[in-house]
């Protein structure tokens, strides 16, 4: 076990201990994706820890999220195959299948001290929370091209609602989570550095409607940062811990 997780991994089994709910998953990594080009002003750990190798810093960047099952993204797989036929795929960066995830808060560089308090508030959130039906949907994009994703169809309501709870969370437990803005649901498919004409790549997603499942999870995710330093590489993310959706309706 790497001495890098051992306090978020200690931190979470006290938690599991405690309400018997926590499930652990380590070492299991589940996603490339790519990060925005800022981080909210929190150091950049990864990149002290490629630095230092050894460097434990004791904060790790974390994100709240809902991961669509297989099936989903097997669909999702076949239409992304579509866009990147497209003229000028290539000047995109396409996130990668494994990785796909509807994000309710990015909490940033988390301090592994916040994080049993971040989690208990997240199984709180996740307890008031009824399970609910979700489908991917159509697409858009924000920024002139620059993120291009395909949205949500279903039980909207409760998906923003657990955003919300999501965020609320992450307030409560002291990180500064800047202002509040309105949720809009988004999985991101692609992302471009500079400018590009979106048209295409949004009338293609128009049509695409993906099948229904039930969310019955709020997954806490850490996102690796790239080490090697070369351009366009993704992320690695792993869900670090997940907790039932089991709200009543
Ligand atoms: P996205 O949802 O638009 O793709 C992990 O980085 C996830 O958190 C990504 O899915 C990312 O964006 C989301 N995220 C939200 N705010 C972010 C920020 N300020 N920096 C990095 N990622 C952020």
């Amino acid at each position: 076990m790497s001495r890098l997780r051992s306090p978020l991994l200690s931190a979470i089994s006290i938690l599991s201990a405690r309400t018997g709910i926590v499930a652990l998953l380590p070492g299991h990594h589940w996603a490339p994706g790519r990060p925005r080009s800022h981080n909210d002003g929190h150091r950049d750990e990864d990149t002290l820890r490629r630095v230092h190798p050894r460097m434990h810093t004791g904060r790790m960047r974390l994100f709240a999220a809902v991961l669509p099952p297989d099936d989903v993204t097997r669909h999702l797989a076949a239409e992304v195959e579509a866009l990147r036929r497209l003229p000028d795929a290539d000047a995109l960066r396409w996130t990668g299948r494994p990785g796909w995830h509807f994000t309710l808060a990015f909490y940033g560089e988390v301090a592994d001290t916040l994080v049993p308090d971040l989690s208990a508030r997240l199984e709180r959130a996740a307890h008031r929370t009824p399970a609910f039906p979700l489908a991917l949907r159509g697409g858009g994009q924000f920024g002139h091209g620059r993120v291009l994703w395909t949205g949500a169809d279903g039980d909207t309501a409760t998906l923003r609602l657990l955003a919300d709870r999501a965020e609320a969370a992450g307030r409560k437990a002291g990180l500064p989570m800047g202002e509040h803005r309105h949720y809009k649901a988004h999985l991101t498919v692609a992302r471009s550095r500079r400018a590009v004409d979106p048209r295409p790549y949004v009338d293609e997603l128009r049509d695409f409607a993906g099948q229904r499942w039930t969310v019955r999870e709020l997954v806490l995710v850490r996102s690796h940062l790239p080490r090697s330093g070369t351009p366009g590489e993704e992320p690695r993310y792993e869900a670090v811990a997940r907790w039932p959706l089991d709200g009543a309706r």
